[in-house]
């Protein structure tokens, strides 16, 4: 039967929910290939072979243009880090993700949510990452959402990321004409999730495509050196031609203008610290490998 081509919408235990212009189609690897063999994630575009009654096999996976490992994504434009006061933001989280969104060339939009809740998180972020990525309050209790429709106009696909329970799946329903997934919160009972997010699915809104995602509270940096790692960091950037070595990593060396610039409140310092804290991480897994 026909060879066709897809996008990967859905992916669990080995199915893969591919749709088209022309429908949705029930994917499996195959035969002589396992699915866990086979690298495809939601995003992937494939070619499948169609089968009867909407089924398929994926024959190839086409070349990718970019991939998050967390969440597990691939082909995306715009990645929304959702934070919120509830539960407390993790900005070590947000730095590393923020990080693999650079090193992917994919644009980070850092969504803080529950923006009907009365707190400070919002002025925080602002001094942690107004020189690293678009910042956009909103609540998915009303139509603030709306804001992030711009980001994934033009058929783009946008993804969430944030730990569980910010709000990311009450954020694209709030967004969406339909409820598309189950929202949660912490059960009071068992701490854990109620309606968690479990897998990836990929949804049309406004004008273009935004994969809710399973919330995740760790997060690697991958393939970067520890010396690379302030070269990502747009605002440090900046200054550093006025550091005495063209090659200072901001961390020891003297007459560093990174280091004045935190002085001097220019960056901020608690994500200085953090950077300090993430350099030396990375440091310490490059003794440990070589
Ligand atoms: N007050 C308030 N609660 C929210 C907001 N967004 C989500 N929630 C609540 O936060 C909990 C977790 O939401 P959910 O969308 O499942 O989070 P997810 O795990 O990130 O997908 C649910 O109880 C939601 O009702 C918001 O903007 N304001
Ligand atoms: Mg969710
Ligand atoms: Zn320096």
């Amino acid at each position: 039967m026909a060879i066709k081509t897809g996008t990967v919408i859905k992916s669990v235990g080995g199915v893969f929910t591919v749709g088209n212009e022309t429908g949705k189609y029930v994917c499996f690897a195959p035969k002589k290939i396992r699915y866990f063999d086979l690298d495809v994630v939601v995003g992937d575009k494939v070619r499948f072979e169609e089968l009867k009654h909407g089924k398929g096999v994926v024959v190839e996976v086409l070349p990718r243009k970019n991939k998050l490992a967390r969440p597990e994504i691939a082909n995306v434009d715009v990645c929304f880090v959702v934070l919120a006061c509830e539960p407390q933001a993790d900005f070590y989280l947000c730095d590393k993700v923020l990080i693999n969104c650079f090193q992917e060339q994919i644009e980070p939009v850092i969504v803080v949510n529950k923006s009907d809740i009365a707190s400070q998180l919002l002025d925080e972020v602002e001094d942690n990452y107004r020189d690293l990525a678009d910042i956009v309050s909103v609540s998915a209790m009303n139509d603030s959402v709306k804001k992030l429709a711009t980001y994934i106009d033009n058929g783009k696909l946008g993804c969430f990321a944030g730990q569980s329970a910010v709000g990311k799946t009450s954020i694209l329903n709030a967004m969406s004409e339909e409820t598309v997934g189950a929202t949660g919160g912490i059960s009071q009972k068992s701490g854990r999730g109620v309606h968690t997010t479990r897998y990836s699915s990929l949804h049309k809104v406004a004008g273009g495509f935004l994969a809710d995602t399973c919330g995740f509270s760790l997060c690697e940096l991958h393939d970067i050196r520890s010396d690379e790692l302030r070269l990502y960091l747009d605002d440090f950037v900046t200054v550093a031609h006025d550091c005495r070595f063209s090659s200072c990593t901001h961390t020891v060396e003297p007459d560093c203008a990174v280091i004045s610039a935190v002085q001097k409140g220019k960056i901020s310092a608690n994500r200085y610290k953090r950077y300090v804290e993430e350099y030396n991480e990375l440091k310490e897994s490059e003794k440990n490998r070589y």
